[in-house]
């Protein structure tokens, strides 16, 4: 882990020509995707396709622990340093069964100081939380509620999602949701799939269950497209530069 991913800089480094600036190394370039699947398919340049690492239930629970910390990636000649939930691109996978309990124990290793701004602007880039998309759960606390402020240096939370015994089986995701640095911290890597599995009663059609988890795992592929990459317009860099966040490679 690379011990401070922030540093609210001098005056002089409240740039307002980010790309003229030495100190940010800001770049453009374009790495391309591969779609492969199990990782063996290369096209000369950039990395073969990773399966996300996939975390399931037993025994009706979920135990998970993230944590938010600075990870490394290489892809050829070019080292990343992103927030990422435990060092990885993206987060792991949550598979589920409806009628799970997901325990959810989410740490903040990211260090203060931490960049403040107006509301409604770009802020906090160290501080965070966990939002849902699908599942039908309370937005109040201890489940999924935006509202949790996990602070740096070690703030934990722990969140509480019960499924419903009938929740639809589908592909989710989850990712950060602290009003100010939504985006930067997804757009860092931070998100992940969560994954209710079809049901393996007779509600499921035959043709569904030869060809899904959890009997036929082998024939999902999991893809996750990410901007990690955008060093212009509204991406990665412009909250960034906003931000004041060093954090760079
Ligand atoms: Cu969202």
């Amino acid at each position: 882990m690379k011990s401070q991913p922030f540093l609210i800089p001098p005056p002089k480094m409240r740039f307002s020509t980010p790309q003229t600036t030495p100190t940010y190394g800001y770049i453009s370039v374009v790495i391309p995707t591969l779609l492969a699947k199990g990782g063996q398919l290369y096209s000369g340049r950039g990395l073969p396709l990773v399966q996300p690492r996939q975390i399931h239930s037993s025994n009706g629970f979920l135990q998970l622990n993230l944590s938010v910390q600075v990870g490394e990636f290489t892809v050829d000649w070019l080292t990343l340093s992103r927030r990422s939930y435990n060092g990885e691109f993206p987060g792991p996978t949550w598979c589920i069964k409806a009628g799970d309990v997901v325990n959810l124990t989410l740490t903040n290793k990211l260090q203060k100081p931490d960049f403040v701004s107006k509301h409604n602007n770009l802020q906090f880039p160290n501080h965070t939380n966990i939002h849902t998309h699908g599942l039908h759960i309370s937005g109040l606390r201890p489940h999924d509620n935006v509202f949790v402020n996990v602070t740096p240096e070690n703030g934990q939370y722990h969140y509480n999602y019960p499924i419903v015994s009938d929740h639809p089986a589908g592909t989710y995701w989850y990712h950060p949701h602290l009003h100010g640095s939504v985006d930067f911290q997804t757009n860092s890597g931070m998100s992940g799939m969560i994954i209710v599995e079809d049901p393996t009663d007779s509600t499921t059609p035959q043709h569904l269950l030869d060809a899904s988890c959890p009997g036929k795992c082998e024939h999902d592929v999991q893809l996750i497209f990410q901007s990690l990459l955008f060093y212009t317009g509204r991406g990665f860099a412009s909250a960034q530069q906003s931000m004041h966040d060093r954090l760079f490679t």
